[in-house]
C-alpha cells in the first residue's frame, strides 16, 4: 500500500475531446474542445493496436468488475439488478456470490452499484457493497464471506453508511480501497439537474463528495476527501503509484476527468456546481475550503454524454500501453486513453473500438483491463 493520498494539487489543463452527461441531459451547449482523432489507437514507437476480446456474456446489467485479494483467477461482476456473479476460468458461475435484489431499488442510475473487498480479505473475510435501497437511498453495507468462500453470508450484513437521496439520479456508487487501506466511496450530488440545493459545494452535506473511512477503525466515521463533484460514477487509483483518477459526469456541456498525484494531501474542491468541466455553470464563488482543482481532461457533447472512468493500465500483456489511463463514454461507446505527465494529460488518443452502453471498467489481479457493456458483455483489452 502506498502513501496516503488524500488529495491535492492539480490545475492542469489539457483539453480533450468532447461531451457531457447522464439522466438529466439537457440542451447541448457549445463545445469548447474537439474530439481527438479517431483514426489512432497506435502511436509512434508503439506499433501495437488494441482490440477487445469477449470474456463473458449474458450478464444482467453489469455495472462493475472487481477482484478479491488472493483470488487471481476470479472476477466479480456486479449486476445492477442486485447480484454479484463470479467469473472463473472463463466461466460464469450460476449461483450468485451475493443477491440483494430484494433490498434494492434498481433501474436508471439506481441499483447495486459496486463491490470492494477488504485489502486483507484472505484473512479478514469482509467485503463491502454500495446500493440504493428500496427507498432509493444510498447504503454501504459490510458482509462476510461464508466458510468455503463461495458466497456471502447474508446474516452478516451491516450498514456502515446511510445517505438519503433526494432524487433518483446521481447516486455515485463507486467503492474502492485506496493505497492507504481506507475505503473510499463516491457520492453524487443527489440528482435532479444543476444541483438544485447546491449540495456539492456544501461541506455539511455528504452528497457531491468522495468520502473515506477506516473499516478497521472506529465505527462509521467518514471523512470528506474531495467535494464539488456531480456524479463520480467511477474512479480508481493507479495501483503502481497511488494516483487518483476521478471521472465526473457532466450536466449538459462537458464530461471531465480529474487527477490527483499521490503526493497531494488535504481537501480538494473539484468545482461543481460552480464549474462544469472547464466551463462556468453557476455565477457564484466556489467554496474556498481546500484547493480548487481543474480537470486534466474534458470532452463535449461531440464525444458522448456520460463519462465512464477506467484504470491506468499496469498489466504485462500489452507493454506499449503501460501507464495509460483508459476511460470512455456510456452514450457514445467511445474509449480514449492518455498518460499523465507533469500532472497534465498527454498523448490523448481515441482507441479503435467502441463499447455500446459502456458502464464500467475493471482491473484484474495482473493489471489487465476489462470493459463492461450494460447489455451484458464483459470484454478484456488485448493487443491485436
Ligand atoms: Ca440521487
Ligand atoms: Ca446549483
Amino acid at each position: 500500500m502506498r502513501a496516503c493520498i488524500a488529495c491535492l494539487t492539480l490545475f492542469a489543463a489539457i483539453t480533450l475531446g468532447g461531451c457531457a452527461s447522464d439522466a438529466d441531459r439537457s440542451t447541448p451547449s457549445p463545445v469548447t474542445a474537439s474530439v481527438p482523432d479517431a483514426t489512432t489507437g497506435s502511436e509512434p514507437g508503439e506499433p501495437v493496436r488494441l482490440r477487445l476480446e469477449k470474456v463473458a456474456d449474458g450478464l444482467q446489467n453489469p455495472v462493475h468488475v472487481a477482484v478479491a485479494p488472493g483470488e487471481p483467477d476470479r472476477l466479480y461482476v456486479v449486476e445492477q439488478t442486485g447480484a454479484i456473479r463470479v467469473l472463473e476460468d472463463g466461466r460464469l458461475r450460476q449461483a450468485p456470490f451475493l443477491d440483494v435484489s430484494n433490498d434494492i431499488q434498481s433501474g436508471g442510475e439506481q441499483g447495486l452499484l459496486s463491490v470492494a473487498f477488504h485489502p486483507e480479505y484472505e484473512e479478514d473475510e469482509r467485503f463491502f457493497v454500495d446500493y440504493t435501497d428500496i427507498h432509493g437511498d444510498t447504503r454501504v453495507v459490510e458482509y462476510r464471506v461464508n466458510e468455503d468462500r463461495t458466497a456471502a453470508d447474508p446474516s452478516t450484513a451491516r450498514i456502515i453508511l446511510a445517505v438519503e437521496q433526494p432524487y433518483s439520479n446521481h447516486n455515485g456508487g463507486q467503492l474502492v480501497f485506496g493505497p492507504d487501506g481506507l475505503l473510499y466511496v463516491g457520492m453524487g450530488d443527489g440528482g435532479s439537474g444543476g444541483d438544485p440545493e447546491n449540495r456539492a459545494q456544501d461541506l455539511s452535506d455528504r452528497l457531491g463528495k468522495i468520502l473515506r473511512t477506516d473499516v478497521d477503525g472506529p465505527a462509521d466515521e467518514w471523512e470528506i476527501v474531495a467535494y464539488g463533484l456531480r456524479n463520480p460514477w467511477r474512479f480508481s487509483f493507479d495501483r503502481e503509484n497511488g494516483e487518483l483518477y476521478i471521472a465526473d459526469v457532466g450536466q449538459s456541456s462537458q464530461e471531465e476527468i480529474n487527477y490527483l498525484p499521490s503526493s497531494a494531501t488535504g481537501l480538494v474542491n473539484f468545482g461543481w456546481d460552480v464549474f462544469e468541466g472547464r466551463l462556468r455553470h453557476e455565477e457564484k464563488e466556489p467554496n474556498p475550503a481546500g484547493r480548487l482543482v481543474r480537470p486534466v481532461a474534458v470532452y463535449g457533447r461531440d464525444g458522448g454524454c456520460s463519462v465512464t472512468g477506467g484504470f491506468v493500465y499496469r498489466g504485462e500483456a500489452i507493454p506499449a500501453v503501460q501507464g495509460r489511463y483508459f476511460y470512455g463514454d456510456y452514450c457514445s461507446g467511445i474509449v480514449w486513453s492518455f498518460r499523465i505527465e507533469g500532472e497534465k494529460a498527454r498523448e490523448l488518443r481515441r482507441e479503435p473500438f467502441e463499447v455500446e452502453g459502456l458502464s464500467s471498467f475493471g482491473e484484474d489481479a495482473n493489471g489487465e483491463i476489462y470493459l463492461a457493456a450494460l447489455s451484458g458483455t464483459i470484454y478484456r483489452l488485448v493487443a491485436r
